[in-house]
């Protein structure tokens, strides 16, 4: 496939198109990447154009990456953590027609998988993700800026939520009604949310905020967790936004745009792996109050991922790439029935969380 890729941008890493082999790869709605095969080397890279209208702010992506990484390279010197390549140059990133760039190392003999088919892959995956938090855990979380500005703050996507309420049209409003009631219906998850949140021992971690299993690297035959990937939300938050998007993500056997919602159901074996797997490196290391929330991750990032959705559908789909029009929507609806699964399964999967804590 030929790509539209500006030479440029190749130009900036000592590239030419003539030079390279260029495939355009990932699902992620936000960024577009690239893998690149120079013809010459063994190694491959991978190139990807940072969306600035979500990072409005890609500097503020590039200092916390180098903060990190010098802190991982200094304390746990063996700890694989990607950081970006310097352009030839020597910058972090490379500014070409007023976008952002920045060329990875590609990690070879692994595989990144967009849906799980066995539960050893949501344990090695939470390990990953537990092991990343657990590692930066004397780092200093305020030191990092937030490269999306309140991004997994509960109380302002509510805000935005009736913000666009507000603001839609009735022929939107009409079709979302049962979602929009779910919505207000589901209120008391920011209540609880709220009550917790200037807990002292509920500190800010370094989170990595989107840990869907496409972003961790497993190797391609045993499937043992290599390092985790897409490393842009990398900023301090609660340790309930990482342990929340894996129960979003990994224990459905369908992703967000199924619209089957007969489909949307809890596999508890996969739970059972994933909380085994965090735990296994976070369990000494959260407190009191965040084993407490251990279940209401899930519910506080599912509810906001339903909130997300429909808020970008009565404001017209502005943020979330979409197949068909009340594609926003039906996913709402697909979050809304997962965060039922959850209440539905309540006793099963806390007893699981207690059994894995003693
Ligand atoms: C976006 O682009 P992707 O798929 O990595 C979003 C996440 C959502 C996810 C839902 C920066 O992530 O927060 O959970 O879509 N990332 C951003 O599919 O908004
Ligand atoms: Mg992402």
């Amino acid at each position: 496939m030929e790509l539209n890729l500006d030479s440029e941008v190749l130009k900036a890493y000592g590239y030419t198109k003539e030079n390279i082999t260029i495939t355009q790869i990932g699902t992620g709605l936000i960024n577009r990447t690239y893998l690149l095969s120079p013809v010459l080397e063994d190694k491959k890279y991978i190139l990807q154009n940072i969306n600035t209208s979500v990072f409005k702010n890609p500097l503020a992506i590039a200092n916390n990456l180098k903060a990190i990484a010098d802190y991982l390279l200094l304390n746990y010197p063996k700890y694989l953590f990607i950081k970006p390549i310097p352009t030839i140059t020597g910058e972090e990133m490379a500014l070409v027609d007023d976008e952002y760039w920045r060329m990875l190392p590609y990690i070879p003999n692994t595989v990144s998988l967009d849906v799980l088919s066995d539960p050893k892959q949501a344990f090695e995956a939470a390990k990953q993700f537990g092991k990343l938090s657990k590692l930066l855990n004397d780092f200093n979380a305020s030191s990092l800026e937030p490269t999306i500005p309140g991004f997994h703050d509960l109380g302002l996507r509510y805000e935005q939520f009736t913000l666009a309420l507000n603001q839609t049209n009735k022929q939107l409003k009409g079709l979302a009604k049962i979602e929009i009631d779910n919505a207000l219906d589901h209120r008391y998850i920011l209540d609880y949310y709220n009550s917790y949140t200037h807990r002292s021992d509920f500190p800010d971690r370094v989170m990595h905020h989107d840990t869907k299993i496409s972003n961790v690297l497993l190797n391609a035959e045993a499937f043992q967790g290599i390092c985790v990937i897409d490393l842009d939300t990398i900023m301090p938050g609660k340790f309930i936004s990482d342990l929340g998007d894996m129960m979003r993500t990994y224990l459905c056997a369908f992703s967000e745009n199924e619209t089957d919602l007969s489909k949307i159901k809890i596999r508890l074996p996969y739970f059972e792996a994933m909380i085994k797997g965090y735990l296994s490196e976070m369990k000494n290391i959260l407190t009191e109050t965040e084993k407490e929330l251990i279940l209401f991750s899930g519910r506080y990032i599912i509810y906001m991922q339903a909130l997300r959705f429909l808020t970008d559908f009565l404001n017209g789909n502005i943020y979330y790439p979409i197949n068909y029009p009340t594609q926003n929507l039906d996913r709402a609806k697909n979050q809304f029935k997962l965060l039922a699964e959850i209440a539905l399964n309540e006793k099963e999967l806390q007893g699981i969380i207690e059994e894995n804590l003693v």
